[in-house]
């Protein structure tokens, strides 16, 4: 594999996943892949759990880290070509990434939606531009449009918890004060289409995700209907695709509560965190027994080490 900008760079989600799990019980086990190798993660966007795993996943094959705050403490960078830079743009991404380059053996990259234009959302000026320049693989921790470190890692939970071949699974839309970009939901639904399952997903109307990602994929508006027999519930607010970054409803009807889970069949409760309690979820769900919260930020670390060990074999 070169880059893993989406989950189409994996030729095998089942491989992967099965991989994973077996790596897990033998974490160092590839230590020498990575010997002498630097990974520079670039965060232009917060984190905690992608910050974390990432570096543990890249200490696990025996690379060096190097993290960068690009937000606030590197220059501000132009994406556009042709552009007289004499406003607030210090840098071009086209030096940047090629210097980055020169430092490190793989680039890691998280640039959230900016949710207000969707153009460049969409052209993911950000993630495409260090694809375009850099000249080593570029790793996606979570862009405009995707965050498949997120969505491998919960294959691989769903995998472990599962107890029937082909479980329901649904994603449910649920509120929260703030517009939050699509990327989660994304690259949950694109995981979802490459697996074995009955996949719903439920939202208000006006919350329909971007309908050439969502396919063909069901989508029930009643949640408490989609809730019914239910295997795996995951939990994501999104903000409005169609009414693009905008928030349209922010009561509290489709939070998710113990009456809600109590419509699945023992439902396993995920998010993929960070979450606001009483707002998302109730404290009495996501501490309950069937919360896997805890398990998908595990697999984090997983997901990205069998990222790195396929681009490590390549490099
Ligand atoms: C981000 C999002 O919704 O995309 C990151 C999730 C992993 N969440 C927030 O900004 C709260
Ligand atoms: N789930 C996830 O990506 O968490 P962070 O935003 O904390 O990295």
């Amino acid at each position: 594999m070169k880059h893993y900008t989406s989950l189409k760079d994996l030729n095998s989600l089942q491989q992967s996943v099965q991989e994973a799990i077996d790596l897990k019980k033998e974490p160092l086990k590839y230590k020498n892949l990575g010997e002498g190798k630097t990974i520079c993660l670039l965060f232009f966007n917060n984190s905690l759990r992608t910050r974390l795993s990432t570096q543990i996943a890249a200490q696990n094959m025996g690379m060096h880290t190097i993290v960068m705050n690009f937000g606030s403490e590197g220059w501000q960078l132009e994406y556009e070509d042709g552009v007289i830079m004499n406003q607030n743009k210090s840098e071009h991404v086209k030096e940047a990434a090629k210097v980055v380059s020169q430092y490190c053996d793989i680039v890691a990259i998280r640039a959230f939606a900016s949710l207000t234009d969707q153009e460049k959302d969409e052209a993911e000026i950000v993630l495409n531009g260090f694809k375009k320049y850099a000249s080593v693989p570029v790793v996606n921790m979570e862009s405009s449009i995707g965050h498949p470190l997120q969505a491998l890692a919960d294959a691989i939970t769903i995998k472990e918890y599962k107890t029937v071949n082909k479980p329901k699974v649904v994603l449910s839309w649920a509120p929260h004060p703030k517009a939050l970009p699509h990327a989660v939901a994304n690259s949950f639904v694109e995981m979802m289409q490459l697996q074995e399952a009955d996949f719903v997903i439920t939202h208000p109307e006006g919350y329909e995700l971007n309908p050439d990602i969502t396919k063909n994929s069901r989508i029930e508006y009643n949640q408490e209907k989609a809730f019914e027999n239910a295997d795996f519930i995951y939990v994501k607010n999104w903000s409005s695709y169609k009414d693009y970054g905008q928030v349209l409803k922010t009561d509290s009807d489709w939070m998710i509560t113990s009456n809600k889970m109590k419509l699945t069949n023992n439902a396993k409760f995920m998010h993929c965190l960070p979450v606001r309690r009483n707002v998302i979820v109730t404290d009495d769900v996501i501490d309950s027994e069937n919360s896997i919260v805890m398990a998908q930020a595990n697999n984090r670390t997983y997901s990205a080490q069998i990222v790195l060990k396929r681009i490590l074999e390549n490099c």
